[in-house]
C-alpha cells in the first residue's frame, strides 16, 4: 500500500493568503467546569471523577461518553468553515492550525487540549508529559476538516492509532482515574474508556477515507525563531501554576498576532480563562477584550464582526474589520452555550459568507 500523501504548510504561505476569517470561536477544552469547582461537562470522559459525579461505591466517575463535538459541525451545511483539534504540546501544529483558521473565508471553529492539573489532580510540573500522551495515545487525535462550498474535506497529523500502554500511562498519571487502578485494578471499566475512544477513532479513519484530502496529511512548517512576540496578553495570569489553558493562551496569542497585529477584538465567555485574565475593572488584555455570559459570548462575536461588516458596507467605517476570536470553555461550549455557538458558527459561515454586500468585506 502506498504512504498517505504529506501537505506542508508553511507559515509564510499561509501568512500571504488573501482569506480572512469572519470570526474564530475557540474553545479551550479542560473536561469539566472547573472555575466553577470540577463539575462534570458533557466533554468530561467517561469514568473520570468529578465533584459532580464522584467515583465511589455507586459510580466510578462520569457514567457516559465524552461526546463529539468538532466532526458533526462539518457537516450543518456550512460554506466555508476551518475545523481542528489542537494541542499545546504540539505547538507548530497548534500555531499552524490558528494562523490558517484566521487566514480562511467564513468562520472556524477549533478545539484545544487544555490540561488542568487542578481539576485531573495531578503534579503542575506533568502538565506538557500528560498533554502530549494525550495526542500519542489515541486519546486526543489531531485533525483538520476544510469545508469549502459546502464540501468537507478531512485530514489529520496524528493520533488516530490507540496504543493501549501508553493509554494506561495516561489514565494511571491523574488522581481523576485513580479509582480505576486502586485499591482494585477494574479491567472492565478501563477496557471501556478505550473501546469508546477507539470507536471515536474508527469512525474519524472512515471519515477521512470518505472525505479524504487529496493529501491527508497536514504538517505545519512554522520558524518559530522568525515569530514576532504575542502583544495580546500582559504577561502573568491568574491561572494555577502549570495550567495548560495559559500554554493554550500563550500560543494561541502568538500566531493570532502574526496574521492580526493588533487589530483583533477577544470575546471570552465565563471560565477559567476569563477569571484569571480579569479582576474588578483591571484585566490583562492589551486589545479589547469582552467578558459576556457564560453562554453567550459566541453571539457577542458574531453581532461584532458582522456589525463592523455592515457599517463598512455602509460607508460609515473605513478601517479594516478586525479579527475576532471567541474563547470558550468545554461547559460553554459543550453544554450550556452550544445553541449560541451552532447558531453562531453557521450564521458567520454561511449567510454572511454568501452576503451579497458583507463577504469579502475586511
Ligand atoms: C447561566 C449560567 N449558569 C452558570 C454559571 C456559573 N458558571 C460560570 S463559569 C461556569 C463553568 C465554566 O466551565 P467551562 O466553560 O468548562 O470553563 P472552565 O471554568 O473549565 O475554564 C459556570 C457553571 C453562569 N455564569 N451562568
Ligand atoms: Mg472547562
Amino acid at each position: 500500500m502506498s504512504q498517505p500523501e504529506r501537505n506542508i504548510i508553511k507559515m509564510e504561505d499561509l501568512l500571504a493568503r488573501d482569506g480572512k476569517n469572519n470570526v474564530l470561536f475557540f474553545n479551550y477544552d479542560n473536561e469539566a467546569f472547573m472555575n466553577t469547582g470540577i463539575q462534570e461537562s458533557g466533554a468530561t470522559p467517561p469514568y473520570a471523577s468529578t465533584t459532580t459525579g464522584p467515583a465511589g461505591e455507586k459510580i466510578p466517575g462520569k457514567v457516559g461518553v465524552k461526546q463529539d463535538l468538532v466532526t458533526p459541525f462539518a457537516f450543518y451545511g456550512s460554506n466555508a468553515l476551518f475545523l481542528a483539534t489542537l494541542n499545546p504540546a504540539y505547538p507548530n501544529d497548534f500555531m499552524g492550525k490558528i494562523i490558517e483558521a484566521l487566514k480562511t473565508n467564513g468562520s472556524s471553529f477549533l478545539q484545544a487540549y487544555s490540561d488542568c492539573m487542578r481539576g485531573w489532580r495531578h503534579a503542575a510540573e506533568d502538565a506538557v508529559k500528560i498533554s502530549k500522551l494525550a495526542t500519542d495515545c489515541g486519546y486526543w487525535p489531531l485533525y483538520t476538516i476544510r469545508v469549502t462550498d459546502g464540501m468537507p474535506k478531512f485530514s489529520y497529523y496524528r493520533g488516530l492509532d490507540i496504543d493501549k500502554d501508553k493509554f494506561i500511562e495516561y489514565l494511571k498519571s491523574m488522581g481523576r482515574f485513580r479509582h480505576l487502578f486502586k485499591p482494585k485494578f477494574m479491567e472492565k471499566e478501563i477496557d471501556e474508556i478505550i473501546f469508546y475512544t477507539e470507536q471515536r477513532n474508527i469512525k474519524l479513519k472512515g471519515l477521512i477515507e470518505q472525505f479524504g484530502a487529496d493529501k491527508p496529511i497536514d504538517i505545519y512548517r512554522i520558524n518559530r525563531k522568525a515569530l514576532e512576540p504575542q502583544t495580546h496578553l500582559s504577561p502573568g495570569h491568574g491561572l494555577c501554576p502549570g495550567c495548560g489553558a495559559g500554554m493554550v493562551l500563550n500560543q494561541m496569542t502568538t500566531a493570532a498576532t502574526q496574521v492580526a497585529g493588533d487589530n483583533i477584538i477577544y470575546v471570552n465567555n465565563t471560565s477559567c480563562s476569563e477569571v484569571s485574565t480579569s479582576k474588578d475593572n483591571v484585566s490583562s488584555w492589551r486589545v479589547p477584550w469582552v467578558h459576556h455570559l457564560f453562554e453567550s459570548g459566541a453571539t457577542v462575536a458574531d453581532g461584532i464582526s458582522t456589525a463592523y461588516k455592515i457599517l463598512k458596507a455602509k460607508g460609515l467605517f473605513d478601517g479594516e474589520v478586525p479579527y475576532v476570536i471567541h474563547i470558550g470553555g468545554d461547559g460553554s461550549t459543550y453544554d450550556i452555550g452550544f445553541q449560541f455557538l451552532k447558531a453562531a458558527l453557521i450564521r458567520t459561515s454561511t449567510l454572511v459568507e454568501m452576503h451579497e454586500y458583507l463577504k469579502n468585506q475586511k
